[in-house]
């Protein structure tokens, strides 16, 4: 059955298929096992069909590209794509998020976050030239999305033509991480900026792990020790230590 049958909204299947598009711009992209287990997931919560669907590659730079897209309790539709650099190439993580429920879209929010501090200048100035986009409903950053950078977008899509908008923002940061993951050249495993951004990957993971709203969804749909092992090993695991 395809996701669209079980109610996957629009935006939500756009969104995925533009994302596994640009994964093939990509150098070096190569499959990464999923857990099957994981893999796809289907069953029911309070009547309603509950479905996720993982799907996960690696790339130049790039340890771990995560695309999941879920239908959740009460009606709730997600996409969740975090691409999680190699701490040995100078590149930002790369996430986007759309929640939406009923129809409505709450949210949806891209970044390329800086993991060493400041983002590299290649990638903070290709993101100052893109083409700007205007959406009407700005939202606020809750308090801990520190992570992020001052290229953030979190909005309200008003409409289908600004939900187009956001598929478009997306294609554009993804073409700019692409640029990068084709230019940059590793550095050693034990250079300090090697460890400096394993430090700022860990601190990342950590901060989205703050996000209250992801676990309780998870933990309503699921329960609590499937929602912490699926949080801590396939959403926002931490990178492998160095040495
Ligand atoms: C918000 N995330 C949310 C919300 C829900 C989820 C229910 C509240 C919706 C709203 O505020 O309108 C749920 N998101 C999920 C679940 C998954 C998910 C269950 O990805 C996965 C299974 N979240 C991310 C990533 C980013 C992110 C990668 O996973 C950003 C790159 C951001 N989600 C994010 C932010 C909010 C949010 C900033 C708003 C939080 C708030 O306002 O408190």
């Amino acid at each position: 059955m395809s996701s669209s049958a079980l109610g996957v909204h629009p935006l939500v299947d756009a969104l995925a298929e533009r994302i596994r598009a640009c994964w093939s711009s990509l150098p070096e992209l190569e499959p990464l096992a999923v857990d099957p287990e994981l893999e796809a997931i289907s069953g029911s919560l309070d009547g309603e069909d509950l479905y996720i669907r993982n799907e996960l590659r690696r790339s130049r730079g790039l340890r771990k590209l995560h695309l999941e897209t879920a239908r959740l309790g009460a009606g709730l539709q997600i996409l969740h794509c975090v691409f999680f650099p190699d701490p040995r190439y100078d590149l930002p993580v790369f996430g986007a998020d759309i929640v939406a429920g009923r129809g409505v879209v709450s949210a949806a929010i891209v970044d390329l976050s800086p993991v060493g501090g400041a983002l590299p200048e290649q990638v903070s100035g290709a993101l100052a030239a893109l083409p700007p986009r205007t959406f009407s409903q700005e939202r606020e950053l809750p308090e801990w999305g520190t992570i992020f950078s001052p290229h953030v977008r979190f909005v309200r899509p008003a409409d289908a033509g600004e939900e187009q908008q956001f598929i478009e923002l997306v294609a554009d940061y993804l073409q700019v991480l692409a640029a990068a993951s084709r230019q940059v050249e590793p550095q050693a495993i034990d250079h300090p900026d090697t460890v400096g951004r394993y430090h700022g990957q860990l601190s990342y993971c950590q901060q989205q792990k703050r996000n209250d709203k992801t676990r309780r969804v998870l933990e309503k749909a699921f329960n609590p020790q499937w929602a912490e092992r699926y949080i801590e090993e396939l959403l926002f695991d931490d990178p492998r230590p160095l040495a």
